[in-house]
This record gives C-alpha cells, structure tokens and sequence, in this order.
C-alpha cells in the first residue's frame, strides 16, 4: 500500500489550508460536510492522525474516528429528522477510496428516500 501523502485534500482541510464546512472538532477528530453530497447533511468524519485507511490506521486512533461517527450519527439524526443513517467507508482505490485520509461518510436517511449515485 502507498505511504500517507501529506498533500491529500483532507490533510490539508486539517491544517486550515482549504476551506470546509465544519460540523465538530475535537482533539482527536474533525467532521464537516461532503462537498459532493448523497444526502441532505452527508458528513464525513476524519481523524487529525495521518491515516491513510482502516489498513493504516493505530486502533487506538480508529477508536476516536468511531467515537466521532457515534457522535454525528446520533447529532445528524436530531438534526435532519432522520429515519436512519447509512455509515459507509472505502479502502484504496479497489475499495471504492478516492481521497487517501480515512473518513467516515455518515449519511442521514428518510423513509423511501434513495441515495444519490
Ligand atoms: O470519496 C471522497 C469523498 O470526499 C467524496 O464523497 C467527496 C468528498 N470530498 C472531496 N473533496 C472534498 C472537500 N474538499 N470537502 C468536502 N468533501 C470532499 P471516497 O470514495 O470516500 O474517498
């Protein structure tokens, strides 16, 4: 597998070096909203570890990236009057991966509501 590249559109999110729509922060974690949503309030969560997926990641810091996902799954719910959520992730390029710092996509779901493609 690849090495982290530092340069990664989510990394730089993390250093304030590119715009994002900011949900939470904390010491640990930062979710904002996806700029390509399937849903209304389609968020993602990331851990501040450089990270570049599940295969990369230390547990004890996917544990703080499952404690955020927690976190927005139960906010997003409130907030959207969701019927339920869909938490989805890809690994590498084989898995579906497209941007290379590991997120957490937490999608708000409505009853007969289809994800958009
Ligand atoms: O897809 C990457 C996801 O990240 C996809 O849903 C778009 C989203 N994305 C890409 N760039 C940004 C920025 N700058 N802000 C917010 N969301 C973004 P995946 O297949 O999960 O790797």
């Amino acid at each position: 597998m690849p090495a982290y590249d530092t340069n990664n559109i989510f990394a730089k999110i993390l250093r304030g070096e590119f715009p994002c729509h900011k949900v939470y922060e904390d010491d640990h974690v930062l979710a904002f909203l996806d700029i390509m949503p399937r849903a209304p309030g389609h968020t993602l969560v990331i851990p501040k570890a450089p990270a570049r997926n599940i295969l990369d990641i230390k547990p004890e810091d996917y544990a703080h990236v499952a404690r955020g996902t927690h976190k927005i799954a139960a906010a997003a719910m409130i907030a959207f009057k969701a019927d339920g959520i869909t938490v989805q992730q890809f690994n590498e390029a084989a898995g579906g991966q497209v941007v290379f710092h590991l997120h957490m996509h937490v999608m708000p779901r409505h009853n007969g509501v289809a994800l958009l493609p």
